[in-house]
């Protein structure tokens, strides 16, 4: 069993556990665990065979868990979790993932109802029984209709980040058993979009059997979907994200890459442009129709410039305007991961990250970054050991000596300073002004209605210590939809105050995204690119962040940390960027 499998044994043990109000110790220490099992870099099964090992060497895993992994690894399950699924079904898992309903109220919905599956409880919240629960009322009825909505449009959908990491994966493992040409991931993947549905890899080959052969017996796969000449289709892992692998001959790699990589708007208005010059386009080449003669397949670019068009980047690729920018020849000059020269939003173990300063500078200068902001919380984040006044200005003076030492990174001190609900910052002016530059987010009181919302992010902006706007909406993708505000108010207020907003950079988030991007461009707005990194490893989310800035048109001259330090600070002091 792959560790993923054993994590996801182990959290949904928790969940049930917490649906039957069982003690919080022995949840957090299968949560715990499960954390710990997934991160790990070998294989549990393996270290359990290992006689000369100890499973208890993981951070995480103490003895109970011990014996617990030990017969998973036996059996593929274990005791507690057989007994879990005894009293519920798993099923009732899935209640879990429905906004409003915590694992109380599932139990009650479970005792009273025997609600087990969404369609259950989508059938007493329209026959108006949800309400008749204690503490439940009209309005909870209400907002978990909403929810179910919500869910049912997220099912089946997988972060960006992870999509990505199967991709690179199937790539490295199908490219090492040869007969490959090309190879590149099509599909949402390409075009960066924040989620994706299925995975669509294209390969050029001369050996179409062989490549599909390999493909269908990783050992990742869990379910062979379908096979045939030149396609297969499978599912991976505990997930079960499908991946469909084509196989064609070098000469249409193109043209397919093109097709398959959508969107199919975008198809449909390049089609329609072909069949206007008298010709057919489709996913073997541009052919003159009369004649079927080909005129374009081996790359994309001969395909577009055939059309008349300069190629385009995938990410722009939504039919918004993009072809008639090609034909212009007014695409924008996108901004590329090169060229980001710092990371302004990431938090160390002053509060919730999991790494020092120092390791995250040296982090940050691996990967060749020339400066950081240190942005950690501010008190009202009292769960994250949030920074108050005093320990704000002792990190700014701590900054100040370790530049003086050089740690071979630029560091700014800064604050990722809570929005209060009025729109009022966390921390005085005094202790804000001692700082580089403050972040402000809202993390907190996030059901406003819009007017509310929308006040309070303008006085926000007023700030004079506020340099970027954190993650705007407050959206936390396949979970939760951001807060209602006037966004195109706040946009203009950032712009006239010279308040960047941020692209958050973190897989979850992607936030700002594409279509409000391109609105706050419009209204003069400017960005920047930071991965709220709680750990070194998320400073690698940055390439993300660039591709979120893409599909928003976005370019270099936009992007407010592609400035060099001097000239980044000088514009902070001048009260503009
Ligand atoms: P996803 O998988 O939901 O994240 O989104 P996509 O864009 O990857 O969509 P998918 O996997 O259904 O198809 C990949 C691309 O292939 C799509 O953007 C356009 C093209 N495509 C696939 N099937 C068809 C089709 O039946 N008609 C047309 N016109 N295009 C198609
Ligand atoms: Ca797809
Ligand atoms: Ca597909
Ligand atoms: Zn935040």
């Amino acid at each position: 069993m792959e560790n993923a499998e054993i994590a996801r044994l182990l959290s949904e043990t928790a969940d049930l556990m917490e649906i039957a109000a069982e003690d919080g110790f022995r949840i957090r220490s299968y949560r715990n665990a499960a954390t710990a099992v997934e991160g790990w870099p070998e294989r549990i099964e393996d270290i359990l065979q290992d006689t000369s090992r100890s499973i208890t060497e993981i951070p995480g895993v103490g003895k109970g868990i011990a014996n617990v992994l030990a017969e998973i690894a036996e059996r593929g399950s274990f005791e507690r979790r057989d007994q879990m699924l005894e009293r519920y079904p798993p099923t009732a898992l899935e209640l879990l993932k429905i906004q409003g309903l915590g694992p109380k109220s599932i139990a009650l919905l479970i005792e009273h109802y025997r609600v087990t599956t969404i369609d259950d409880l989508e059938k007493i919240c329209q026959e108006q029984k949800l309400r008749l629960l204690p503490r439940m009322g009209a309005k909870l009825e209400e907002k978990v209709l909403r929810s179910i909505a919500g869910y049912r449009k997220r099912a089946g959908r997988f972060l960006l980040d992870f999509a990505a990491r199967v991709a690179e994966d199937l790539t490295e493992y199908l490219t090492a058993g040869g007969h490959i040409g090309r190879i590149e991931p099509a599909g949402s993947l390409r075009r960066g979009r924040e989620t994706v549905g299925d995975l669509d890899l294209l390969v050029s080959t001369e050996d179409a059997g062989a490549v599909l052969e390999r493909f269908t017996s990783n050992p990742k796969v869990s379910e062979v979907l379908g096979r045939g000449e030149n396609k297969a289709s499978v599912r991976v892992g505990v997930e079960g994200l499908q991946v469909d692998v084509r196989a064609l001959p070098e000469s249409s790699f193109g043209a397919a890459l093109q097709y398959f990589t959508g969107s199919k708007l975008h198809n449909v208005a390049l089609r329609t442009r072909a069949v206007r010059m008298g010709w057919t386009l489709n996913e073997y080449g541009l052919f003159e129709a009369e004649s079927e003669r080909l005129l374009a397949g081996r790359t994309e670019e001969e395909i577009y410039e055939k059309l008349g068009l300069a190629w385009i980047p995938p990410e722009l690729r939504e039919n918004q305007g993009e072809l008639e920018a090609s034909e212009q020849g007014n695409l924008p000059k996108l901004v590329e991961l090169g060229d980001i020269r710092g990371d302004l939003h990431m938090h160390t173990t002053e509060t919730d990250g999991r790494a020092t300063l120092e390791e995250m500078a040296e982090a940050a200068r691996e990967r060749g970054l020339e400066y950081i902001a240190i942005t950690d919380h501010s008190k009202s984040l009292a769960m994250a050991n949030g920074l108050d006044e005093t320990r704000a200005v002792a990190f700014a003076k701590k900054v100040r000596e370790v530049n003086q030492r050089g740690l071979g990174v630029r560091i700014f001190s800064g604050l990722e300073c809570d929005i209060k609900r009025d729109g009022g910052m966390d921390l005085v002016d005094d202790a804000l002004a001692e700082l580089d530059m403050v972040v402000a987010s809202v993390h907190s009181y996030m059901n406003m209605d819009s007017a509310e919302m929308t006040d309070r992010l303008l006085r926000a902006l007023e700030c004079p210590y506020v340099k970027v706007l954190g993650h705007p909406t407050g959206r936390v993708l396949l979970h939760r939809d951001g807060y209602p505000f006037d966004f195109e108010r706040v946009a203009e207020a950032a712009a006239r105050r010279g308040v960047a907003l941020e692209i958050n950079a973190s897989p979850e988030r992607l936030d700002l995204h594409a279509p409000l991007l391109r609105a706050a461009k419009a209204r003069g707005a400017r960005f920047v690119i930071s991965t709220d990194a709680h750990h070194p490893k998320h400073l690698a989310n940055m390439r993300y962040g660039v591709i979120t800035a893409r599909r928003g048109w976005l370019e270099k001259a936009d992007i407010v940390n592609t400035l060099p330090a001097g000239n980044l600070l000088g514009a902070w002091q001048n009260g503009k960027q």
